[in-house]
């Protein structure tokens, strides 16, 4: 049974308010980014008394399309004084250079899907089970301020945490909220392809290379892929190209579990799971400090790649002996 949780309306929640901020978490991804953006265009069309901010780190330029990029604000990691923070698809901690801002506003509301965020605001609309917060920032809008540019920025977020509607996570609500979504007549087919499935050469190059190079583990039940610092620097990518990466690792047939990593410093790695429900990425990835759901969950590790490696085989493996 799915925990009842109080809905919110946005609008009563930042009543008055004279300046209203919106920020998500480090390394935004699409539902970050939507849900972010969604949030904004409706609070500036909604309360145009207020002033309304957005600030977000730099993303992939495919999320471009959306209306209102141009307007966002890098975080600073300044106290402001926002009157209402909103913080969306993370909890205070993950906010990064917003935390300041955050634990600095008069007042906090954090919306997320992620089962890891304890609730950090005044007032929480947290719904572990929902396809994407911004499914969730949807329900906390009044629909006669949405737009086709809200519609798009909500849309964008669930196909992206979805895997275009293909996650277990998505619902008969989820849909529902997509067709109402597409009644605002946008092109759906071409943002899913642009933002989505289209990858740039170089990308499709280090995804072949991480795959040609990944290896079975734990009974070939486990897949792990890895890029190191210089193999990342003799392609020219970053954090950004390697999406997607891991999902097409968890494709490979007999596999429960993906693995892939990259070295973000020497010795340091970020590390991504998938699963398909048998392992719970969640619980392995909160052991080594990070988060996520049962099954996509990331985390920071330490050491060499054998060693992160060696260390995440033997939690996962402790899965398969529960
Ligand atoms: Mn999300």
């Amino acid at each position: 049974m799915r925990k009842r949780v109080r809905m919110i309306d946005i609008l009563e929640e930042v009543k008055g308010a004279k300046s209203i901020a919106v920020g998500g978490h480090i390394r935004p991804d699409g539902d970050c980014i939507g849900s972010c953006m969604a949030m904004y265009l409706y609070l500036k069309k909604a309360m145009p008394e207020a002033q309304t901010f957005v600030y977000l780190e730099s993303f992939s330029p495919v999320f471009n399309c959306l209306k209102g990029v141009d307007e966002i604000k890098r975080p600073d990691g300044t106290k402001h004084a926002h009157d209402v923070f909103i913080a969306l698809d993370c909890n205070g901690e993950r906010l990064g250079d917003c935390e300041p801002a955050f634990w600095g506003a008069k007042k906090r509301i954090n919306i997320d899907h992620h089962i890891t965020n304890p609730g950090d605001g005044d007032v929480n609309y947290i719904v572990p089970g929902a396809s994407s917060t911004s499914e969730l920032v949807f329900d906390c809008m009044d629909e006669k301020y949405i737009d086709t540019d809200i519609a798009t920025a909500i849309y964008l977020g669930m196909v992206h945490d979805t895997g275009v509607f293909q996650y277990s996570n998505v619902s008969p609500k989820t849909l529902r909220t997509a067709a109402k979504l597409i009644e605002y007549g946008f092109d759906f087919s071409k943002l899913i392809e642009e933002t989505f499935y289209q990858k740039t050469y170089v990308q499709n190059q280090i995804m072949g290379r991480t795959i040609l190079e990944s290896m079975l583990f734990l009974d070939k039940r486990c897949i792990v892929g890895h890029l190191d610092a210089k193999t990342m620097k003799f392609y020219g990518v970053t954090s950004k190209d390697m999406d997607g990466i891991v999902n097409q690792l968890r494709y490979t047939k007999g596999v429960d579990c993906a693995v892939f990593m990259y070295e973000t410093e020497p010795l340091k790695y970020k590390v991504s799971m998938r699963s398909n429900g048998v392992i719970d990425c969640s619980v392995i990835a909160t052991y080594f400090g990070g988060g996520g759901h049962v099954r996509a969950a990331g985390c920071v590790l330490e050491g060499t790649f054998h060693d992160a490696i060696n260390n995440l085989s033997r939690q996962i493996e402790k899965q398969y002996n529960d």
